[in-house]
């Protein structure tokens, strides 16, 4: 389905693949039969967990974000030298985009830029770009409401101008590290030799820092995760008993990943009205709902090697916790 909405400055193009509710349906019913439970985290992300991911974004355990704000602050106008002309930017995960001003307020002076952004979260789309076009008099907007595989689609329609394609906020790090190479390969065989991308990494770090970031003192994450079960309470006709289940977040060093579960506190049984379903949980039985990556510069070397990239320049905050890069598709025989 393909719905588009006219405005001078503004198009919201909504690329979705069939039902929304038959995928979440499909995937909670495989996700909560399956042994050990699991649930996607791309459905943390309705309107109030979208809420509650920006209010993660301001915690003070929760550095990623005001590392890479830093980053930008720093770096954003140097970034923008590297752009001699009218550039497109595209964002993918692009959330309230708060940390894109900073690269569009730099680029804007002397240049056109046609912002794209990619979200699975049309409401918040639409209040951003409406923010956008409101401090950007200049700035034009075509704001894509699609999952990041179909908006890898619309990536390749917008290509009159060269590219720079964000991909912040360590979002890379909800893939597993070869699906996140096979994703940015994917990116880099839709790149000219003029398009570039900045990709935000968060850096293998200290477990104390890592899981007070994820499980920060005042809750707001616990919130995060419960909401999934809110969420398939409104959406599935669920009974989920929300003060049942406990937050955890924990660090797999070995895999370098931040680890999140819901844990069942008592055993107990959840009944999904809208599609049937009846699912038993164990007193201490948990659902793995997010999995974070996080990675050295070695890993991240690889990591570009592997798809194909080319690390042209890094940023990094001054404490060394958040890596910034800048890349361009390798031509070399070994890139292709
Ligand atoms: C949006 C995937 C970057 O992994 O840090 C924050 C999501 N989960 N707190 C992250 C998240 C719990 C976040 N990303």
């Amino acid at each position: 389905m393909m719905v588009s909405v006219s405005m001078p400055r503004f198009r919201l193009v909504e690329l979705t693949g069939g039902d929304p509710f038959v995928g979440f349906a499909q995937d909670v019913e495989a996700g909560l039969t399956a042994e050990p439970k699991h649930l996607s985290c791309r459905y943390f992300y309705d309107r109030e967990g979208s809420r509650l991911f920006e209010a993660i974004c301001k915690l003070p355990e929760y550095y990623l974000t005001r590392a890479e704000t830093e980053i930008l602050e720093r770096h954003a106008p140097e970034i923008a030298s590297l752009f001699p002309n009218d550039v497109t930017v595209i964002e993918l995960g692009s959330g309230n985009a708060v940390k894109t001003r900073l690269l569009l307020e730099a680029l804007l002076p002397g240049r056109q830029v046609r912002y794209v952004p990619i979200d699975i979260c049309r409401p918040v789309l639409e209040e951003s770009a409406a923010d956008l076009l409101e401090r950007f008099p200049r700035l034009e907007i075509v704001a894509v409401a699609a999952e990041y595989h179909e908006g890898l689609r619309h990536l390749r329609s917008e290509s009159d101008r060269p590219r720079l394609i964000l991909w912040l906020g360590s979002n890379i790090g909800n893939f597993r590290r070869a699906e996140a190479a096979e994703f940015l390969r994917r990116i880099r065989d839709t790149m000219t030799s003029a398009d570039r991308m900045l990709v935000g990494v968060d850096l293998r770090k200290d477990r104390a820092v890592l899981e007070a970031a994820y499980d920060d003192a005042a809750g707001v994450t616990a919130a995060f995760n419960l909401n999934l079960l809110a969420r398939i309470n409104h959406e599935l006709d669920g009974n989920f008993d929300l003060s049942a289940f406990q937050h955890r977040a924990t660090y797999n060093q070995e895999l370098g990943r931040i680890e999140m579960y819901l844990v069942s506190t008592r055993a107990q049984s959840v009944t999904m009205g809208r599609i049937g379903l009846t699912v038993q949980f164990a007193a201490g039985e948990t659902i793995h709902t997010e999995n974070s990556y996080k990675y050295s510069l070695a890993e991240i070397n690889a990591l570009a090697a592997a798809a194909g990239l080319q690390d042209l320049c890094f940023w990094q905050d001054t404490a060394g916790r958040f890596s910034l890069h800048f890349l361009a598709a390798r031509t070399d025989p070994a890139g292709t």
